[in-house]
């Protein structure tokens, strides 16, 4: 079947055709990066699910092996959905996902390496014995999946959390065994909220820069696909978990990325002590589109993430290894973007379509920047951002970049900061600063969703002048850092005209104050180098 590949990425993971979803199952096993994924073998929309599996030594390049887990017993004959890979203490990885039952219900099930020697780990055996795990009676059986990693306590009692709801309350329930088979269920659930159905837990702990430890636990929410995340402390006697009380739960809550990234998960990478995240971005164009293109889905470059010095939230940036694939270079200097809606472009890359930008903003008169309506905080960055979108001529920005810019400007993306004064005297930052990733101009095509994302930095722009964002362009993906890896915006875009060497990258100034580009270093990017090899048997 013939595949469209003119929006394909170049170095963000996708697969040579058909649907995927969900990161599962990650890990590190004897010097190789596993990746498993949620995958339709048959289309390019969501179905037939099983786990695709792809291997990599450096999480840029990668080797497509045959899908391994798929539906083989009556405990998953109706799809293999999401869960997470617990390497024991002995080195054995252990896989324990979802399976839709022959009667529809969601059981948890195991399944091991066939040959512990073959370090692409290929095949996968599921003992008999499954499901280790069934919805009990007072349990949704039809909303009672996700396993995350387990983890041991001291007492050496194996714990893993499961994603359920009860009406409209999510829960991330707790489960323990003394041996990987035989598993209990606690007489509390690990956490809960009042935010729907909790798909694809996530928990781990993290350092903390005062020496102790946080434990954090992130939920993908089904109903508004967007995830959160608390941390806090958690005590393996009493196997509870107490988010910090400054951290909220639900719409409010700290995001790994406020834009389309969803059902994430993270593993310990024990060869660069390193915790890395996964996560999935889906497409926004329409289902007939997917089908047409032959391909749908692909997943966020994966990313370093631990808790900030200041202790009030995670920070996230793309592993270091995926620089490998910088070309070409770009450098800018100390250039003036005055006011009220100048540009520049950015010349020199060969294929802005496939670009790494580093860039520093400096705000040269913060005083022009408007009152921040206290009642904008309630409504939320996206709310702000939707309502003065890029093209809205303010008082600091909105200035940024226009990524995927075509040659009479009509088609761009626009990934900006607005900087305004912050009302009260609380201690806190002078200023509020957002950071949007405006789409609303990407494309020329029809029956694109195209939502405006957006998140606040925590930079205290008084102090340090400047605002860091970093862009990786891919084609159909704009992925942004700004502030060095406190906010995180993934975007999905679908150009008709700034595609491949046709795109184009430039600087602008909506903002009344000028600002200056302190630095700007823009790299083209490589492709990751993909291969297919299929067991013989
Ligand atoms: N995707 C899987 C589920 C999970 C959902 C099914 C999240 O296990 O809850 O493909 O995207």
């Amino acid at each position: 079947k013939h595949v469209d590949d003119k929006l394909r990425t170049g170095f963000h993971f996708q697969p040579p055709k058909h649907w995927i979803n969900d990161p599962n199952g990650v890990m590190y096993y004897k010097g190789v990066y596993h990746l498993f994924y949620q995958y339709n073998p048959k289309a390019a929309v969501w179905g037939n699910i099983v786990w695709a599996h792809a291997v990599s030594t450096d999480l840029v390049n990668w080797v497509m092996l045959d899908p391994a887990i798929y539906p083989t017993g009556p405990f998953d004959e109706n799809g293999c959905w999401s869960g997470s890979a617990t390497v024991l203490p002995d080195g054995t990885p252990v896989i324990m996902y979802t399976g839709i039952d022959a009667d529809g219900r969601q059981v948890q099930n195991v399944a091991y390496p066939k040959d512990l020697a073959d370090p692409y780990l290929r095949e996968w055996v599921k003992p008999d014995y499954n499901p280790v795990i069934a919805p009990d009676a007072g349990v949704n059986a039809t909303a009672f999946r996700d396993p995350t990693t387990a983890w041991q306590g001291p007492d050496g009692v194996w714990r893993l959390v499961i994603g359920t709801k009860d009406n409209h309350r999510g829960f991330a329930a707790l489960y323990r065994s003394r041996d990987f088979r035989h598993w209990a269920p606690a007489r509390r659930a690990l956490h809960s909220g009042d935010t729907g159905m909790w798909e694809c837990p996530d928990f781990y702990p993290v350092a903390s820069s005062t020496g102790g430890t946080k434990h954090v636990l992130k939920v993908s929410l089904d109903l508004t696909r967007f995830e959160y995340y608390t941390f806090g402390e958690y005590d393996h006697a009493s196997d509870t978990y107490v988010p910090d009380a400054a951290l909220a739960d639900g719409n409010d809550g700290l995001r790994y990325d406020y834009g389309n990234f969803y059902a994430s998960k993270t593993f310990l990478d024990p060869a660069k002590h390193r915790r890395v995240l996964w996560g999935w971005a889906n497409e926004s164009d329409s289902t007939a589109a997917d089908v047409l293109k032959g391909w749908a889905g692909v997943q966020a470059i994966p990313r370093k993430i631990w808790l900030a010095p200041d202790g009030k939230q995670l920070l996230q940036w793309p592993v270091a290894e995926i620089e490998s694939l910088r070309g070409n270079h770009v450098n800018i200097t100390d250039a003036l973007v005055s006011g009220g809606g100048s540009y520049f472009e950015v010349n020199g890359l060969a294929t802005p379509a496939q670009a790494d930008v580093e860039a520093s903003f400096q705000v040269m008169d913060v005083d022009k920047a408007e009152p921040f309506d206290p009642a904008w905080r309630g409504a939320g960055a996206q709310t702000v951002c939707a309502a003065r979108g890029a093209d809205t001529k303010g008082g600091v920005g909105p200035f940024g970049l226009w990524v995927l810019a075509s040659d009479e400007l009509k088609e761009r993306t626009a990934v900006f900061f607005s900087v305004f004064k912050r009302g009260t005297d609380d201690g806190g930052n002078k200023h509020v600063v957002l950071m949007c990733t405006d789409p609303s101009r990407s494309s020329y095509a029809e029956h694109l969703y195209k939502p405006t994302f957006a998140g606040f930095v925590d930079v205290d722009i008084a102090e340090t002048g400047k605002i860091p964002l970093r862009t990786l362009i891919d084609h159909s993906v704009v992925e942004s850092f700004g502030g060095h890896g406190k906010t995180a915006i993934l975007s999905r875009v679908y150009p008709t005209k700034a595609v491949g060497d046709k795109a184009r990258l430039f600087v602008f100034n909506n903002g009344e104050s000028d600002v200056k580009v302190a630095s700007l270093n823009a790299y083209d990017m490589g492709s990751a180098k993909i291969r297919t090899e299929t067991l013989q048997i």
